[in-house]
């Protein structure tokens, strides 16, 4: 396989910005009157925020207007963004830092292709902007995962062919997604949570550069 470019989803695969969007949708629900669980939070996954509200509301059994839908959603998003305003460097998924950097000093192109509209205030916070060639995000797409768009505006704008991109993902969605850009695809999780993953980690922890160049030549 022939790879030029690596794209990178933000929640779950560099950095566990979940549970603070659990907080979030948490004391949300909690003012609504039902409980959210963490089990519940896992479907919000890769998911759009307005899909997120969706499914928050659906466990609580709440229909709402479409006014105060995208009311409720800012509110979550505030109390989101304060929660994300505080995050560190050193919140970084473990190997994930060691491995964009040996990516990059391999010459691979690297791209984020995340949902989240705020990535660009994660990804600050991290200091890990200027590791990415292109960011694309949330804000700049507006078809959510499993549509490829994020993924091929990805490869698009490394000008890499998307058959020569590997996405990361620990999304079924994005999985998806990634395959409807065909595009080959990594999951970060295990096999019953990513059934469709092409080659399945853990997490970067125990997956290098030269691990990766492993598989891909083989
Ligand atoms: P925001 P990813 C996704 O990030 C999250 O996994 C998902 O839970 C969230 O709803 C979505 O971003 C939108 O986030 O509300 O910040 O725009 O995994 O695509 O990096
Ligand atoms: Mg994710």
């Amino acid at each position: 396989m022939k790879v030029e470019g690596l794209i990178f989803d933000l929640d779950g695969v560099i950095v566990d910005t979940a549970k603070y969007h659990y907080l979030a949708w948490k004391e949300l629900a909690d003012g609504l009157g039902f409980y959210f669980s963490e089990e519940d939070n896992e479907r919000l996954k890769g998911v759009s925020r307005m899909r997120s509200l969706d499914i928050l509301l659906e466990v609580g059994k709440i229909e709402l207007p479409d006014e105060k839908k995208q009311e409720l959603a800012e509110k979550k998003n505030k109390q989101y963004v304060e929660m994300i305003k505080k995050m560190s460097p050193d919140e970084i998924l473990p190997g994930a830092l060691s491995f964009l950097k040996s990516a990059k000093a391999k010459g691979y192109k690297t791209a984020l292709g995340s949902a989240s509209k705020n990535a660009m205030i994660i990804l600050n916070r991290l200091e890990i902007a200027a590791l990415f060639d292109a960011i694309i995000d949330g804000t700049k797409v507006s078809k959510a995962k499993p549509n490829p768009e994020v993924f091929l505006a990805g490869a698009k704008a490394l000008n890499v062919q998307a058959e020569n991109c590997v996405v990361f993902e620990d999304a079924a969605a994005g999985i998806e997604a990634a395959h409807n850009a065909k595009m080959f695809c990594i999951g970060i999780g295990n096999k019953e949570n990513l059934p469709d993953a092409d080659y399945l980690i853990p997490g970067f922890e125990k997956f290098t550069i030269r691990d990766f160049e492993d598989l891909i030549r083989n």
